[in-house]
């Protein structure tokens, strides 16, 4: 089977865009093209090798065996190339082996790769902090600590706040996911298949009720005032140490808060003494149009977790804030071994450097307005699509059930499923989500074209006029 498309032009509707700043030179076309089954014969045998000694629990959405990949397009070993719309889940956030971050990682690898900053430090450390310092919403004074996962930044903003605050209980939002520790278990929303089976989790972790406007429709202040009333009842502000929220959440599915709700929550525990803390660890790091998406919102959080696209795909990861909390730690209390490590350092001061060189913020903004008019061509067509949310590369839509978008809304996981399903044969990694399954996510990285995306969002318009009856009534008439 062989299939080479050729990138078909934006929809006439979508708005014009910016070109980003320097025309980027790629290493690989960016164009998908199928050439064999998916997977193919190389990965099927990889995927055998790996059975024998890979865990089960460790999955994969789509198990074509990768071998190189560079701007927006992943190359498996079967030379197929996909339109990437998942960058390992908001990592490769600059585009795949971006050549500041790689001639970056691989000059600081020849220096030195490690030393432990907490026996002998170095600069790039110190460099990455101040850039954080910079970058992240908030005109105090601010300090960091490096370490290496998304979970480790929630684990030590926890230990931060409970520190400073001398208290014990954690808040969190519903539909929230912060990590697969025995903390961050405790503190996402859904159990399977993150905490199934893998209990006692850890105590004193209270879920309040989120704000989710599609559903709910409250206004911001209605929402805060719910999520307020059961903190105050359910723990009661002089015990928590902190809330811990994403500003659009997102393994729950995109949710973007009502206008109002995070500086209501921000101003509750301001005034209770509480530390509010953003995780930006999605969202963040230029993603959404915004160094942080908490500045979409009027948020200024006091504590900020980063880490997925700081370092271009290499591990790091930061907690960022004002500066007597961060010090309220005894020395020798945070720490790590690979926390901040050299190269991964080198590689995320050239991520701030190419976003400001490059404006990569406008490219955020850019892939939000062509997503969001293809996407909404396709909504006209199929009422199946309920409803289109995010900001910048972070936009994804939620399916319901057909004739259910004006009334219930019910859930339709089914087909997010078969579209996926359909995508990935045809040369589009989509990602999926939500609470329910039945979101679609777009988080691609800032390199993806419009013509890309005109593309793939082709690919996805013939995947729902393809779902099997009854699915298929799902088109409007
Ligand atoms: N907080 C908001 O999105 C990671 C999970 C992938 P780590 N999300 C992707 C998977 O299935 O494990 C995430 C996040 C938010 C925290 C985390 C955790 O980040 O780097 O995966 O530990």
């Amino acid at each position: 089977m062989t299939e080479t498309l050729t990138p078909t032009s934006a929809p006439s509707d979508t708005a014009p865009s910016t070109a980003p700043a320097a025309e980027p030179v790629y290493t690989i076309p960016q164009e998908r093209r199928i050439v064999t089954a998916i997977p193919g014969p190389r990965s099927e045998e990889l995927h055998q090798r790996r059975l024998a000694v890979v865990s089960a629990g460790v999955s994969s959405t789509l198990p074509v065996y990768i071998k190189k990949a560079n701007g927006a397009i992943l190359v498996d070993v079967d030379d197929n190339q996909f339109i990437d719309l998942g960058a390992g889940i908001g990592v490769t956030t600059i585009g795949h082996t971006d050549s500041t971050v790689v001639e970056a990682a691989a000059g600081q690898v020849k220096e030195f790769i490690h030393t432990l900053f907490t026996i002998t430090p170095y600069e790039e450390y110190v460099r990455v902090a101040e850039l954080l310092a910079t970058h992240t919403p908030g005109s105090w004074p601010k300090k960091s600590v490096l370490i290496n996962s998304g979970a480790e930044a929630v684990e030590n903003g926890v230990k931060i706040a409970r520190k400073f605050t001398g208290r014990r209980a954690v808040a969190v939002l519903d539909h929230a996911y912060h990590g697969r520790t025995n903390l961050t278990m405790a503190m996402n929303y859904k159990a399977a298949p993150y905490a199934t089976g893998y209990g006692p989790l850890a105590g004193d972790v209270y879920h309040a009720p989120s704000s989710y406007p599609y559903h709910d429709g409250l206004s911001g202040g209605d929402a805060a005032r719910r999520t307020i009333s059961y903190l105050e009842k359910a723990v009661g502000a002089s015990d928590l140490a902190c809330l811990v929220v994403e500003p659009i959440q997102g393994e729950g599915g995109f949710m973007v808060p009502a206008d109002g709700f995070l500086p209501a929550l921000q101003e509750w525990c301001t005034v209770n003494g509480v530390v509010m803390i953003a995780d930006e660890i999605q969202s963040g790091m230029a993603r959404t149009g915004a160094y942080y998406a908490s500045e979409h919102f009027g948020w200024t959080p006091d504590l900020v977790l980063t880490a997925k696209g700081i370092a271009g795909g290499l591990p790091l990861a930061a907690v960022t804030g004002r500066a007597e909390i961060m010090d309220a730690s005894q020395p020798g209390g945070l720490g790590g071994t690979f926390g901040g490590n050299p190269v991964a350092c080198a590689a995320a001061i050239a991520v701030f450097e190419s976003i400001e060189q490059n404006d990569l913020l406008a490219q955020g903004a850019r892939i939000e307005r062509a997503l969001v008019a293809g996407l909404s061509a396709l909504k006209q067509k199929y009422d199946i699509i309920g409803d289109i949310r995010g900001r910048g590369a972070m936009i994804a839509i939620e399916l319901v059930q057909p004739g259910t978008g004006d009334t219930t809304k019910e859930p339709y996981a089914a087909a997010v499923s078969s579209i996926a399903a359909y995508a990935a044969q045809h040369g589009v990694l989509l990602l999926t989500a939500g609470t329910y399954g039945n979101v679609l996510r777009f988080l691609p990285s800032l390199a993806l074209s419009d013509a890309l995306i005109a593309d793939a969002l082709s690919v996805i318009d013939d995947a729902i006029a393809e779902l099997p009856a009854p699915e298929r009534n799902a088109e409007k008439r």
